[in-house]
């Protein structure tokens, strides 16, 4: 008895620290290329590492069971019905009730320190007319020095393309440029069907809803080319609703800036 708890305790042990270290060690996100993406990466790893204590824990047991309780020569019938067991139904309701909640408590602490539940109608000045209302969006993580010195692009979705006007420049684009390290506040407006922008290196993704401007912030911390994905089914051409953000040095955010500043429009 006592050497089949050791086996268990042991089998328990092996399980956790596998799945730690597979979760520690294995990652199956791409790059991280905003100041969002680590807060976002540390929900990732503890629901990967959570799903991967479920996964090789059952795994074990069933193949276990297999053994344990195949069916012997000798044995005629399907053997002793088994009755309820109380224990155990309680202990396989508490334990991930209490996961449950302590995961969707968790997200809520990172949706916030990305910024998803701060106010959007302040600190938007730019942004937002008083007769405007904003309707959803995620902010910054932090409101630090540079917030003043936001960069302002407006985004258009439409059927079957971004794009991106540059109001300081007056001009538009269908790349989308930015300096690193520097804060970027987007407004977002669809001309006709519900759209949504996903970058995948940035680990944000905002509605565009037709007649209900969104918001979307962000900070690149990673120069290079990074695709602009629609992630919500807007018609038959959606897949390949694709663009292009490219995060450079500022020198080369500039060079770029000024060549296309108040020409024709640039697609
Ligand atoms: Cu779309």
């Amino acid at each position: 008895m006592l050497i089949k708890k050791i086996y268990l305790i042991f089998t328990i042990s092996l399980v956790f620290a596998i799945s730690f270290w597979i979760g520690f060690n294995v990652n199956l996100l791409p790059a991280e290329a905003s100041i969002n993406a680590p807060i976002y990466d540390e929900l990732f790893k503890i629901l990967f590492i959570i799903g991967l204590i479920i996964f090789i824990g059952m795994t074990i047991a069933v193949i276990y069971s297999l053994f344990k309780f195949r069916k012997r020569n000798d044995q005629i019938g399907d053997g002793i019905a088994l009755e309820g067991n109380l224990t155990l139904e309680i202990v396989w309701t508490i334990i991930p009730s209490i996961i449950v909640l302590l995961i969707g408590l968790y997200s809520y602490n990172i949706y916030d320190r990305m910024g998803g539940m701060k106010e959007l109608n302040h600190n938007h000045e730019m942004m937002s007319s008083d007769t405007e209302k904003i309707w959803a969006g995620i902010s910054q993580t932090s409101d630090n020095a540079i917030s003043k010195n936001n960069l302002s692009i407006e985004v258009s979705a439409m059927q079957f393309a971004f794009l991106f006007n540059y109001p300081k420049g007056n001009f538009i684009s269908g790349e989308l440029h930015v300096p690193v390290d520097q804060k970027v506040s987007m407004k977002m407006e669809s001309k006709d069907v519900i759209h949504a922008f996903w970058v995948p290196e940035f680990r944000i993704k905002q509605d565009i809803i037709p007649g209900q401007p969104t918001i979307l912030n962000f900070t690149p911390t990673k120069v290079g080319k990074y695709p602009i994905i629609c992630a919500e089914l807007c018609g038959p051409y959606h897949g390949g609703m694709r663009a292009s953000i490219i995060v450079e040095e500022e020198s080369d955010y500039n060079d770029w800036f000024n060549k296309n500043k108040k020409s024709e429009v640039n697609l």
